[in-house]
């Protein structure tokens, strides 16, 4: 797979990554060899990593039936192959939505979703972490014919009675315009798959890309998954318009409902088949011409600005890169969408990881850093003080360790402030706990249902909708409140033990609930529109709706699961820096007694005890500049922008 500049693009996207990944884990190593860290920051390290190896770039293509979405991915990804791997052909053709990734853990294959999955109520996210469910075919990689033959399962389709394909939620009889009609014995023909996921080594998808083929309309209308969860978390959606069909009712529909909602960024509109226009009595002016009015009309029918709008020939891009006809692909314009890909998707998804990973990261680092910066001063002043001993009676040295006594007690004092603070944040942290936690959300769904079950109306679906979003948002504006108090007393806190102690603690880190009401306001915008008008509701639409709502549901327990995940990070993150410090400043007290305990007992001469502890400030001041070097090579990466790349070459 190539795709000229986005595949080099992304592949230094892959790159940096990994670059990244080796130097955070270095740092992470660095600390451990110097007891530098404890289990909660390693854990934080391994986070981290994981989140940059995982971190995935999705493009979803997105049209109705027959607009060239497979044939554009063919083209885009796949010509190497030197054939047409992913079936495109009139009519519907690809009959359910199809991943394409990489993941090595696992043999190069297809696994394929019965259809008939759909009868129950579980959703696609929990399928997926149940193999035994899928149908799963192995791929011979670098076999054009084999690849090609696994990925035809996509089209496969079956005739089941009108009953059944109503039960699967494929077929309403109300419906004055049904993707899939009857025939005489009152058969309909659906899909024989609900979803297909292709993994196949390969450079682009090893990077971690992945490539969302959808199937036309109404099939994804009826599959909440892609309407709740693949096609908002894409990275960029293609929409796909045909030169020769112009923009008709359901493009529209399509644009509207699964594009345009969820996507204010990171939408490419495609005018494909532009080939249609090429025509012998015409010139390239007058073609010319025509193509611009096409592109001006879709962007004000789609109310998107006309630089977005990419005209091009999938088909003869494709047969163009086969051939190594640069004059065709040129033609074709496909390197002109390619280019805008790999200029916009690939630096701004560049952008977000960079900024999380510096946040992230200088969170982590600054602990470290004042903590030795702590040691530091600590040992300078113990040098200090013991060069004032130099020459001193017994009777100033006497002085000096119950000077150290008495600083000792008073630290003690603030610990036992420090222990009661221990109990407040225990108690806070369990609270935010049980109020994100499995049980509390079981128990909103539950009462949803109820609301739902009670009534055959769509108002009823909508109001059992309704109260599961709010019982949710109530519990995350609850949490926002707690963290907010647990904030409030750590500053505190901090401000306490560095004016009275001398340690040198910065805000707390902030955290907040922000995106996960907003990830649930997203949630309610697409379900508002799913529930549409109130009216009486039928069979079919009901089966529907349940399972819209055990997506919805299954949704939001991801984002349960992710906020307790980072909050729990958070809690961690906040008390770390304050006990490493005490414990710290704890230590150094016992240093400086010992040393002039020492003295006092001239078990030591005083100029061997200094000349211990300079060695030890030496070894300090060495880890600190180790620190600062390996924490500017994290910076380094950060800052340094993905390789200019040379325009691709043609084929
Ligand atoms: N002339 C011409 N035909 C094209 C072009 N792109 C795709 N086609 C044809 O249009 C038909 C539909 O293409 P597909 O790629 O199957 O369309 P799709 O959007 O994936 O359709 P579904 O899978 O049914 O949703 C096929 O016969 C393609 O060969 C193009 O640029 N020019
Ligand atoms: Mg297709």
């Amino acid at each position: 797979m190539s795709a000229g500049k986005l595949g080099e693009r992304i592949a230094a996207y892959g790159s940096w990554r990994r670059e990244l990944v080796d130097a955070v884990r270095r740092y992470g190593q660095w600390l451990q060899e110097n007891d530098l860290s404890d289990s909660a920051l390693q854990g934080r390290i391994e986070r981290m990593v994981e989140r940059l190896r995982e971190e995935r770039l999705s493009i979803a293509f997105v049209a109705e039936f027959s607009r060239g979405k497979s044939e554009l991915i063919n083209a885009i990804f796949f010509s190497e192959y030197g054939q047409r791997v992913l079936p495109a052909s009139a009519g519907r053709t690809t009959m359910c939505p199809t991943e394409l990734l990489y993941d090595p853990a696992r043999p190069a294959s297809i696994r394929l979703l019965p259809i008939e999955s759909r009868l129950r109520d579980l959703p696609l996210a929990e399928l997926r972490a149940r193999p035994d469910e899928w149908h799963e075919i192995p791929i011979r990689p670098g076999d054009a014919d084999s690849v090609a033959s696994a990925f035809a399962s996509v089209r496969e389709t079956r005739r089941v009675p009108v009953a059944e394909a109503a039960a699967l939620g494929l077929y309403d009889a109300q419906d004055p315009e049904p993707a899939f009609a009857p025939d005489d014995l009152g058969h309909v023909e659906v899909p024989r798959w609900r979803h297909a996921i292709v993994n196949i080594p390969d450079p682009l998808l090893e990077t971690g890309l992945v490539v969302i083929d959808t199937p036309g309309l109404n099939a994804i209308g009826t599959e909440p998954e892609l309407t709740l969860n693949l096609i908002p978390a894409a990275d960029a959606v293609l929409f796909v318009l045909a030169a020769d069909a112009g923009v008709t009712r359901s493009d529209i529909d399509v644009w509207r409902e699964h594009v345009s909602a969820s996507h204010a960024s990171g939408r490419f509109v495609v005018l494909n088949k532009i080939d249609g226009l090429w025509d012998e009595l015409r010139d390239e002016v007058q073609i010319e011409l025509e193509l611009a009015q096409q592109v001006s009309s879709v962007s004000q029918t789609l109310e998107i600005a006309p630089e977005r709008v990419f005209p091009v020939s999938a088909q003869k891009g494709l047969v163009a890169k086969i051939q190594g006809d640069n004059a065709l692909l040129r033609r074709s314009r496909l390197p002109d969408l390619e280019r805008a890909l790999s200029q916009e998707l690939v630096p701004q998804k560049h952008v977000l990881v960079r900024e999380r990973v510096r946040r992230e990261f200088d969170e982590l680092a600054s602990v470290i850093t004042s903590l030795l910066g702590a040691r530091r001063r600590g040992v300078v002043e113990q040098l200090f003080e013991l060069n004032g001993l130099r020459g001193k009676n017994r009777n100033v040295v006497d002085h000096m360790a119950s000077r150290i006594k008495a600083e000792r007690a008073d630290f003690e004092k603030s610990l036992r402030h420090l222990q009661a603070l221990r109990t407040v944040y225990t108690r806070q942290s369990q609270a935010i706990y049980s109020r994100i936690g499995v049980d509390s959300l079981k128990r909103h769904v539950r009462s949803a249902r109820e609301v739902m079950r009670a009534s055959n109306f769509s108002v009823g679906l909508r109001d059992g909708m309704s109260s599961l979003l709010a019982a949710t948002r109530a519990d995350f504006v609850e949490v926002g409140r707690t963290v907010d108090e647990i904030t409030t007393l750590m500053s505190a806190m901090y401000r306490t033990f560095n004016a009275e102690h001398g340690l040198s603690l910065g805000a707390p880190m902030m955290f907040s609930t922000r995106r996960y009401l907003d990830e649930l306001d997203r949630v309610e915008t697409l379900q508002r529109r799913q529930f549409g008008p109130l009216t009486l509701v039928t069979t079919e639409k009901w089966a529907l709706m349940r399972r819209f709502f055990e997506s919805v549901a299954a949704r939001i327990k991801e984002i349960y699961e992710l906020a307790n995940r980072e909050v729990e990070a958070w809690l961690r993150a906040v008390i770390a820096p304050i006990e490493g410090q005490v414990r710290e400043h704890q230590m150094q007290l016992r240093k400086r007694l010992d040393s002039v305990r020492r003295v006092l007992d001239a078990t030591e001469s005083l100029d061997a005890r200094i000349a211990e502890i300079d060695e030890s400030r030496a070894g300090v001041e060495q880890q600190l500049a180790i620190a600062a070097e390996m924490v500017s090579n994290v910076h380094a990466l950060l800052e340094r922008a993905l390789a200019e790349l040379p325009e691709p070459e043609l084929v």
